[in-house]
């Protein structure tokens, strides 16, 4: 699998001398953002990464080679492909991209796979996906792969276009503990919390590095999910966007879009019909958690 890796030297190096290293994802800035604020967003969360004290190693596949870090011109070549028919690769789509020499742009399911192939343990993101409402067999792949690959996953839980409770549910199934960072109720991305709990609630970087170290101790092959709520003065009104989501979710069955269409096209109409407020709290939120994972990352390195 090392052979399909072309690592960014800079990862490359922090990964031989056992520096703090934080994975970040590609779907986000083809699928979650409009250009260019997709590539001003992704250099931002790097930033925030280093901030941290930890290198960021953005995964994505171009032209069929796996690209652990990107340089700048590689984060604009992969900017611009947003809006495009660019493969969105979860689990099941990295070997057609690979195979294909395609571009593709990895979900939390891909990146997941990809760092743990690089030796990455700790990966920042967004949202992650889950159960969509109303559809409860369209279960995102990333939750069967927190189930069994191990990487530690800092995301501000999931959008409430998802069914919570059963996204909840089927990380218990597969094993994969939910850390609140700092909180005690599961967050719902763009607001601070969901009314759901959460496994257990974690204050520092330290303590979160002692689960990973006694998950990995016990040869435990399933991911952990750290959730970190957005900054509050970066939260959404909780009853706006509920009704934003609400238009879009019926709006989305009326017009038959499904499958891996289905999320996109959610988080673009989203951020429409609340005027782009939604995209605020995007952005910050992901700046922290890429700080906050970095931080993690450096305490794990400690450790
Ligand atoms: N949720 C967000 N923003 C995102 C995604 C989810 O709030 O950008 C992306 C992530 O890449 C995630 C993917 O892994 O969508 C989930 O897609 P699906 O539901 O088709 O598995
Ligand atoms: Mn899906």
């Amino acid at each position: 699998m090392r052979n399909f890796l072309q690592f960014h030297p800079e990862v490359a190096d922090a990964l031989a001398q056992n520096k703090p290293v934080v994975a970040l994802e590609s779907t986000v800035i083809t699928h979650g953002l409009p250009y260019p604020a997709n590539v001003e967003t992704a250099v931002k969360m790097q930033t925030a990464v280093r901030e941290g004290g930890a290198v960021p190693a953005t995964i994505a596949i171009i032209k069929g080679q796996v690209h652990v870090g990107l340089t700048d011109d590689e984060l604009e070549y992969l900017g611009r492909l947003a809006g495009t028919a660019v493969r969105k690769c979860s689990r099941r789509d990295i070997p057609l991209a690979i195979g294909g020499q395609e571009d593709g742009a990895t979900t939390v399911a891909g990146t997941m796979i990809l760092a743990h192939q690089a030796g990455i343990r700790l990966f920042a993101t967004g949202g992650i996906g889950g159960v969509h409402r109303g559809h409860p067999f369209d279960i995102s792949a990333d939750l069967l792969e927190l189930g069994q690959t191990p990487v530690t996953v800092v995301s501000s839980g999931a959008k409430s276009i998802l069914d919570l409770p059963a996204t909840r549910e089927v990380l218990e199934t597969h094993g994969v503990p939910i850390i609140g960072y700092g909180t005690d109720e599961l967050p719902a991305f763009f607001a601070r919390s969901s009314g759901l709990p959460v496994d257990i609630r974690l204050d520092t970087p330290e303590a979160v590095a002692h689960v990973m170290q006694a998950h990995q101790q016990l040869g435990l092959q399933n991911g952990i999910l750290v959730t970190v709520p957005v900054p509050e003065a970066d939260a959404c009104d909780p009853d706006m966007v509920e009704a934003a989501i609400a238009q879009a979710t019926a709006e989305a069955d009326a017009q038959g879009v499904h499958g891996p269409a289905s999320t996109p096209w959610l988080l673009r109409r989203v951020v429409e019909l609340t005027n782009g407020r939604s995209l605020q709290a995007n952005v910050a939120l992901l700046r922290n958690n890429g700080y906050v994972a970095a931080t993690i990352a450096c305490a794990l390195a400690a450790s």
